[in-house]
């Protein structure tokens, strides 16, 4: 059995409700098993920033899906929940990308495996420390790479009704 570590982020619509069916879909997956979610967070958008802020989540998978089955699953997950490619790093209803599959490194242009940007996103470290404080990205810890970012554009999201 795999383990995979996932990112998922929302931007646009009802985001509660995104990330919401996003789980659902990983969950409906004969190849995927316990999904394990992180806190959300309300994120200030990092890259381009003239877009609405984001939800973002982790979620900790075992799967037998191999890497490239489980980017087309992903893939599939976007294309249900209606993501189209506008901007790069622009709005989004839904994108979901592997961040860790077991200690697997693939450097193929495709496929990213750690995803390349893990330690300058305060959006992924955080919920990726909710999972699992032990993950290592260049033998560094997580906390590590968190300690030289700021985060203060990062809100959990404590209460859930009315949000969007
Ligand atoms: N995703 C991006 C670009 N910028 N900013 C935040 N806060 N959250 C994201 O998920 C995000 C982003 C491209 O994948
Ligand atoms: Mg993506
Ligand atoms: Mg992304």
């Amino acid at each position: 059995m795999n383990k995979a570590y996932l990112g998922i982020g929302t931007n646009m619509g009802n985001r509660f409700d995104n990330l919401s069916k996003a789980c659902e879909l990983l969950r409906d997956s004969d190849s995927i098993y316990e999904v394990k979610e992180s806190k959300l967070y309300e994120t200030k958008p990092w890259g381009y920033t003239e877009q609405a802020d984001f939800l973002n989540m982790c979620v900790e998978i075992e799967t037998e899906f191999e890497p490239y089955e489980l980017l087309e699953y992903c893939q599939k997950i976007e294309e249900e929940l209606h993501r189209k490619r506008i901007v790069h790093w622009g709005p989004r209803t839904i994108d979901v990308d592997i961040l860790f599959f077991n200690d697997v490194v693939s450097t193929d242009e495709r496929l990213l495996i750690p995803h390349p940007r893990i330690q300058d996103r305060a959006f992924v470290l955080i919920p990726l420390m909710d999972l699992n404080e032990e993950l290592l990205i260049n033998k560094k810890s997580i906390k590590e790479y968190l300690n030289l970012l700021s985060a203060k554009e990062i809100e959990e999201v404590k209460e859930l009704v009315g949000y969007e």
